[in-house]
């Protein structure tokens, strides 16, 4: 019945439009002529919602009819963007969507666009969790991701006098018009308190204080809607809406203060992404999901079987990186207490369902939570964890030899959440291959000796459907007509472009079709900041959180560099460049900050020179998201990623940048290497130090002032920076930044900038014959079937989590 309804919707636009309006009247209560355009928006959402909740219910049912194993996805973060684009997309409606709201006098692009992002995440692994969730409905993964509904995301960025200034987020302000409330589901989460030790021998925690998780479920569906899952998020809910003593003595707001206490655990995510802080609200936030979860994964599954020893056959949870780390502890704790298993069978089977991917090597990256405080939070908990690890001691170390500190998980008065997650899990995952092998050799080192099947490599992947079909409607339909549909599940058919590549005919079409987004952010850029860049020029874009480690720093000295060759030699051969920045810098993270000003502030000075006007502009339009990265990407002909070698882990820009034929000049770190591979050195702009090399030079006591010295470029740059050339009034604005580079320099900006600045001109001089950058952007998008999140969940699933992949 309900296929018939979606089979239907898509051959009649009358059904779609009767749906709307009914919805516009009847669920949201407006006619046709008093809708607004948020009204529109949730008439049309409504309506394509309907469509996908019947083979929602047949996906479930046919979970439990083949008792399928089931994938949990365990994130503090899903950076889902927009929801509406990417169902129509997905279910194949988008010309009766268009259609329906021409018919009302509506302009569908506007509708979309109405839509807030779903900003439940800082970046990198929060996207990827949001590209995993469509790839395992597209591949037919039974799953659920299980996270926080965030009241506020990640905050709204705005510069003022180029300084970031943050503001909250409020995307639930608005009906959200996807989820689905579920009343049944609601857990009591407990923390503090006290254990006790029962007369028959059981162990009870009887918690201090209680907060209820409240499910709210959205539908995910995969490719023409074949398969739903669902992506279930925990709200938190006072046990009582008011405490009533203070209720009738009349103190109002007394009566009312628990609630808001308890709802603060859901309240905001933390804007951080990598230097945990160790706030007692964050290590709550952390339980409260993970402990609902798996409450609701065991209730599901001793509704239908008997024995919970088996619970590694049909459950397999993935923790994304350690924030949900008490997972292990916490299964044990219900295996033990609640199910009454003993210690060591508990482990074993809490083991065989768990699951940790690693995403940094940063030591100052990884959580480690005071000893103290988990004590006073999670007083079970720790006395888990304290058995845990002398468990693993004894099982790993003879009794008489000393253990080496790097094994311990509790160290130091800490509980380091790496070392839980690694020793609770079945399987271990780096995110690329590079990172695999450093996981190997440096954090994991002595935990791979002693487990040495259990780290692998899964590397990352991006979804497809929204970063080439749905964001880049030009190339996709070109691609279509050069392979036929199919590639959107099945992305390795993009290898028949290849020899396209010497096509004159196809090249150029692929070039127009660049063009045309190249246009369409110019006009974004107009209508929205009231920016003026030529579309004719290269587009150069870096768009990622800002880190010192990702380096655009380097990237801004690079431009000044080049700035100051443009005035010193007029008739240089400098390819015309838009360079494009975008990202946020976490609130806390002073440096980060200055490099945003510091970019801002040698725009300002660029942009306002004429005689360089017609071959550089620098341009960073605030408020970096998931959907404006919908519009920067498939603009781009130039990908920068600079990171440090060794240090990024994957990243994943970097696979849809080259996806929508972007070049990519990057080092060799993270999936760098794994593009390069595909593309070949002939189409990739390579260059700086190695990981290994970055190591050595920081064995052997790098010194950043002698590779100032040696380069008159960077040390005029350094100099103009150090001197107030482009802050004037605020000469002083960058001695922090330049002390570091000149004194400390910890990612390298100095050592690599000389080769950095000549392989931008190498990228001068291969942009010069468009024949050539075409036939290179061709060879970029060609082989780009391995960075599909679809090969990575087929991995997943066959290497980690052993399900059915199979719609
Ligand atoms: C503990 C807390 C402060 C924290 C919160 C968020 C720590 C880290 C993070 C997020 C990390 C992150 O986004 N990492 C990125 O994951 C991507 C997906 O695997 C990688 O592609 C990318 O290289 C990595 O930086």
């Amino acid at each position: 019945h309900g296929l018939q309804a979606l089979a239907r919707a898509r051959t009649a636009s009358g059904d779609l439009e009767n749906a709307i309006h009914d919805h516009l009247l009847y669920s949201i209560g407006k006619t046709t002529a008093a809708a607004s355009l948020a009204d529109w928006r949730m008439a049309l959402s409504r309506a394509v919602r309907d469509l996908v909740v019947d083979p929602w219910f047949e996906t479930t049912r046919r979970i439990y009819a083949e008792d399928r194993k089931r994938v949990y996805y365990l994130s503090m973060e899903f950076l889902i963007g927009r929801l509406l684009e990417d169902a129509v997309l997905n279910l194949g409606i988008e010309d009766h969507a268009r259609r329906a709201m021409y018919r009302f006098g509506v302009n569908y692009d506007e509708v979309v666009d109405d839509e807030p992002d779903a900003a439940l995440g800082n970046g990198g692994l929060g996207r990827l969790a949001a590209c995993f969730l469509d790839s395992m409905s597209t591949v037919g993964v039974a799953a659920y991701g299980y996270g926080i509904r965030y009241e506020h995301g990640l905050f709204k960025q705005r510069f003022r006098e180029g300084w970031q200034i943050e503001q909250p987020e409020d995307w639930l302000t608005q009906v959200h018009p996807w989820e689905f409330q579920r009343s049944e589901s609601v857990y009591p989460i407990g923390f503090g308190g006290e254990v006790r030790q029962k007369e028959d021998g059981r162990t009870v925690w009887e918690p201090a204080e209680t907060v209820l998780a409240a499910a709210y479920d959205t539908p995910v569906p995969g490719w023409r809607g074949r398969w739903v899952n669902t992506l279930r998020l925990w709200s938190a809910q006072a046990t009582q809406v008011y405490d009533l003593e203070p209720f009738s003595r009349g103190d109002y707001l007394a009566a009312a203060a628990p609630a808001v206490l308890a709802e603060t655990i859901s309240r905001v995510l933390y804007p951080d992404d990598s230097t945990p802080q160790g706030k007692e609200l964050r290590l709550k936030q952390e339980f409260f999901f993970t402990a609902a979860s798996l409450r609701d994964l065991v209730r599901r599954f001793v509704a239908h079987h008997k024995d919970i020893r088996k619970l590694p056959e049909k459950v397999a949870v993935q923790l994304n990186d350690t924030h949900p780390a008490i997972a292990g502890p916490e299964l044990v704790r219900i295996l033990v207490d609640e199910h009454g298993l003993e210690f060591d069978e508990a482990f074993l089977v809490a083991r065989g369902c768990l699951h940790y991917t690693n995403h940094t090597l940063m030591p100052e990256a990884l959580e480690r939570w005071p000893v103290d405080l988990m004590w006073r939070v999670l007083p079970r908990h720790m006395q888990l964890i304290e058995r845990i690890d002398e468990a693993h001691a004894v099982s790993t170390h003879a009794a008489n030899q000393p253990r080496p500190d790097s094994v311990k998980i509790i160290d130091g008065g800490n509980v380091r959440m790496g070392d839980l997650a690694f020793i609770s899990a079945r399987k271990v995952n780096g995110v690329s291959a590079l990172h695999t092998d450093l996981m190997k050799r440096t954090v994991f080192r002595d935990l791979h000796a002693l487990h040495p099947d259990r780290i692998v490599n899964q590397t990352n992947g991006v979804t497809p459907r929204r970063w080439l079909a749905g964001c880049n409607p030009a190339l996709a339909s070109l691609l279509t007509e050069a392979v036929g549909h199919g590639w959107e599940t099945d992305l390795e058919q993009l290898k028949v472009i290849a020899p396209l590549a010497d096509d004159a005919g196809f090249r150029t079409r692929f070039s127009k079709a660049k063009q045309t987004n190249k246009d369409l952010l110019t006009k974004y850029l107009k209508a929205k900041l009231d920016i003026t860049v030529d579309p004719t020029a290269m587009f150069d874009i870096q768009i990622k959180r800002i880190h010192e480690y990702k380096r655009q720093l380097m990237n801004i000295l690079e431009a000044a560099a080049a700035w100051n060759e443009m005035k010193r030699n007029p008739s240089a051969p400098f390819a015309p460049r838009v360079r494009i920045f975008g990202g946020k810098a976490a609130p806390g993270y002073a440096m980060a900050k200055l490099i945003i000003k510091l970019i801002n502030d040698i725009g300002r000075t660029v942009n306002a020179d004429e005689e360089t006007r017609d071959r550089l502009a620098i341009v960073y339009p605030p408020n970096y998201n998931v959907s404006m990265a919908e519009v920067l990407i498939p603009a781009a002909d130039l990908s920068e990623q600079i990171s440090t070698a060794g240090m990024e882990a994957s990243g994943t820009g970097n696979m849809k940048f080259a996806m929508n034929g972007a070049l990519t000049i990057g080092t060799l770190d993270g999936a760098n290497v794994e593009i390069r591979e595909r593309v070949g050195d002939e189409n990739i702009f390579i260059f700086g130090k190695t990981a290994d090399e970055v190591t050595e030079a920081r064995e052997q006591g790098y010194d950043p002032s002698a590779a100032i010295a040696a380069s008159p470029r960077l040390a005029e740059v350094v100099e103009q920076i150090a001197s107030g050339l482009f802050s004037p009034e605020d000469p002083e604005r960058y001695r922090a930044l330049v002390d570091n580079l000149r004194g400390h320099d910890w990612f390298m900006v100095c050592a690599d900038f000389d080769a950095y600045y000549a392989a931008q001109r190498e990228v001068d001089a291969a942009w010069a014959d468009k024949n050539a950058w075409a036939r290179s952007a061709v060879l970029n998008t060609a082989p780009m079937g391995w960075f599909s999140s679809d090969r990575t969940i087929r991995g997943y699933a066959k290497d980690v989590w052993e399900v059915d992949a199979r719609v």
